[in-house]
């Protein structure tokens, strides 16, 4: 909060620093909390191969994948809804995201030292112009971002814990995913790894 600072990475809004050591161990609870009521999950492709990412979600829908595709889903694979999402992210949505709605999703992704993210667009929701609000905890991870075309050149910045990316206009349908993770690069959490939440509009 001090000492944060802005960037733009092909049209994506970074803000650097935008969470202090306090704020990001209150919402590393928050989170805790959302994953007590429901757990951490493995995605499965279509094609039969597991996510390296460990997903959760929090709000009325939650991402899922499996053989029978990928959507979003009003309930967690154990059958239960999602809980809610926490008043904190809320807060966070109403200071960065400019946007009229109120998020429906909040996603977990959950990365340990070796998992990654293979390039990819998010357009399973139906109103493409809302934003998407991105929290960074826990270890520094690359993140590299494109155009909206697979083959267009990219550009990459590590994210750091407390980092926050603002998704919206032309960037919300770019390319992008995380390369590799800087392993024991952040003491948030006492195992390493690396938390990336997203909040989204659905429907
Ligand atoms: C650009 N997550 O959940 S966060 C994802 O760090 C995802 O876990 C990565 O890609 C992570 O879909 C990257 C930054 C991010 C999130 C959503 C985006 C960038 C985005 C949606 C559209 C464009
Ligand atoms: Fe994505």
């Amino acid at each position: 909060m001090a000492f944060s600072r802005d960037l733009d990475l092909n049209g994506v809004r970074i803000i650097q620093g935008a969470l202090d050591a306090e704020a990001q161990i209150n919402l590393l609870e928050d989170i805790r909390g959302i994953l007590r009521a429901a757990p951490l999950f493995q995605p499965m492709t279509p094609t039969g191969r597991p996510l390296s990412v460990r997903m959760s979600a929090a709000g009325e829908y939650g991402w899922v994948s499996d053989r029978k595709g990928y959507r979003y889903e009003p309930r967690h694979p154990s059958g239960n809804p999602w809980p809610p999402i926490p008043p904190s992210l809320f807060l966070l949505w109403e200071k960065y995201s400019n946007s009229d709605r109120k998020p429906e999703c909040c996603l977990v992704n959950w990365y340990a030292p070796e998992a990654k993210m293979g390039l990819h667009q998010d357009n399973d929701e139906a109103d493409l112009t809302k934003p998407v609000l991105s929290i960074s905890l826990g270890d520094e991870a690359r993140f590299r971002v494109g155009g909206q075309s697979r083959s267009d050149p990219t550009r990459s910045v590590w994210l750091k814990s407390g980092d926050i990316a603002v998704l919206q206009g032309a960037s919300r349908l770019a390319f992008h995913g995380i390369d590799k993770l800087r392993p024991n690069s952040s003491r948030l959490m006492p195992n390493g790894g690396r938390v990336n939440l997203t909040l989204r509009v659905v429907t």
